[in-house]
């Protein structure tokens, strides 16, 4: 792998960038923030793995067992190395994001929350950090306060503090915006969250796969994120926790792997990461999410912060000069990657539409942030979102097709 940042030669190890969606037409591929597309290193690794090392992980002594038991093992420290968690063993696989909040909401919150006690969320959150926490709320009788968003796209600090006063048990806040691309300030928000005796879980989807992540840096409690918006497979994503905290909660799934003893009316849990790790785990898509952060690494996440950076930069600037378009969300240099806007007098199921006719993936809608979206009195928006492959050619494909759209609604 070639250790100069190049985007058009990063392109090419992503065989799905190389394809056309129809003939002559090749894929402007913008939709990274739903889904990131894969590189060869990271699809070669699922190949090899189910190849020849298949088998299932902590049971057999067999050598095929063995092989799987390591490579799967062998993912978890690259990835508590990607995230610098102190032990690998606070790092849980899970499926994706949602499933690591609701894992916490269901094991964490259950057994802290009780009826009255308050939990912060925030009004930019993605639709997994807030409704298992509603969920949990409604069936507990908790009280929900959220810190507002302004009109920069910024969330108001000065609430959050306010909230505090209040004691809340949790704060649930999302790293970085799908829709706004909005960066939140994590570590003062942490600082602030303990200062008042609450736990910070952080909904890393977003920010994990664009910017170095250091956990210990940031003193969060929870932080959950997913492989496939990281060059890695669906199915697969990770919950980091605090090792008091783990190691004090109940399991949140019964059955194997996660025990350490059984008996018909009784059972012991396993030790960590295994507690929260019942039945047979994605062992082939954990291998392929160790692969996804060699590569990563291998390029570097401050190179691929410093890129993304330049380009949602240029990109914004180029929105802007298209007639009809606003962008919602703050300046370039407190957002990642991420351009959600709208088109006067086209909706953005339409500009996406036609868009697509061009081989230009967008994602329009509400983005799973439905409450974000009704702040804005806005149904939906159309997103455009970056990384490390994409080039400043896409955003002016972008922009061509959006005068194109313009053109054919008058
Ligand atoms: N956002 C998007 O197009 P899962 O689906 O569990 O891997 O990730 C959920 C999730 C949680 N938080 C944030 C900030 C997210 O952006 C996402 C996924 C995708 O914006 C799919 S809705």
């Amino acid at each position: 792998m070639d250790k100069k940042f190049d985007p058009n030669l990063i392109r090419k190890e992503f065989p799905a960038l190389c394809r056309e969606v129809k003939e002559g037409v090749p894929l402007v591929y913008l939709d990274t923030t739903a889904t990131s597309q894969k590189p060869k290193y990271v699809l070669d690794s699922l190949s090899h793995y189910y190849s020849y090392s298949n088998a299932n992980v902590h049971r057999g002594i067999h050598t095929l067992a063995e092989e799987a038991t390591a490579a799967y093992e062998n993912a978890r420290v690259s990835i508590s190395n990607f995230i610098n968690s102190p032990r690998s063993e606070q790092v849980i696989y899970t499926r994706n994001t949602t499933e690591a909040i609701n894992l916490v909401a269901n094991t964490w919150g259950r057994e802290n929350f009780c009826r009255g006690d308050r939990v912060v969320m925030t009004e930019m959150e993605h639709h997994s950090n807030l409704v298992p926490w509603q969920m949990l709320a409604e069936s507990i009788g908790m009280e929900i306060d959220i810190v507002p968003v302004d009109d920069r796209g910024l969330l108001d600090l000065m609430v959050y503090e306010k909230l505090l006063k209040k004691n809340p048990k949790a704060v649930c806040v999302t790293h970085m915006s799908n829709v706004l691309g909005t960066l939140n300030p994590i570590r003062s928000m942490a600082d602030l969250a303990h200062e008042h005796g609450a736990v910070i879980i952080v909904d890393g989807a977003q920010s994990a796969p664009h910017m170095p992540i250091d956990v210990q840096e940031l003193d969060v409690d929870f932080f959950a994120f997913s492989a496939h918006k990281m060059c890695g497979p669906t199915g697969i994503g990770v919950l980091y926790g605090r090792y008091e905290l783990l190691s004090t909660m109940p399991p949140f799934l019964g059955g194997g792997d996660m025990i350490k003893r059984v008996e018909l009316r009784r059972f012991d849990t396993n030790d960590l990461p295994y507690k929260f790790e019942a039945g047979t785990p994605a062992i082939g898509e954990a291998v392929g999410m160790g692969a996804a952060v060699e590569y990563l690494n291998e390029i570097g996440m401050e190179n691929i912060w410093d890129h993304e950076q330049e380009i949602v930069a240029y990109a914004m600037d180029k929105l802007e000069e298209v007639p009809g378009v606003t962008i919602y969300g703050p300046e370039a240099d407190k957002r990642g990657g991420v351009t959600a806007f709208t088109l006067d007098g086209v909706h953005p199921h339409d500009v996406s539409q036609i868009l697509d006719a061009d081989g230009i993936a967008v994602r329009a809608g509400h983005h799973c942030a439905m409450p974000l979206h009704t702040r804005y009195n806005l149904v939906a928006t159309a997103r455009a979102s970056y990384y490390l492959y994409n080039t400043r050619k896409d955003i002016d494909k972008l922009i061509e097709g959006l005068y194109k759209v313009k053109k054919m609604f008058g």
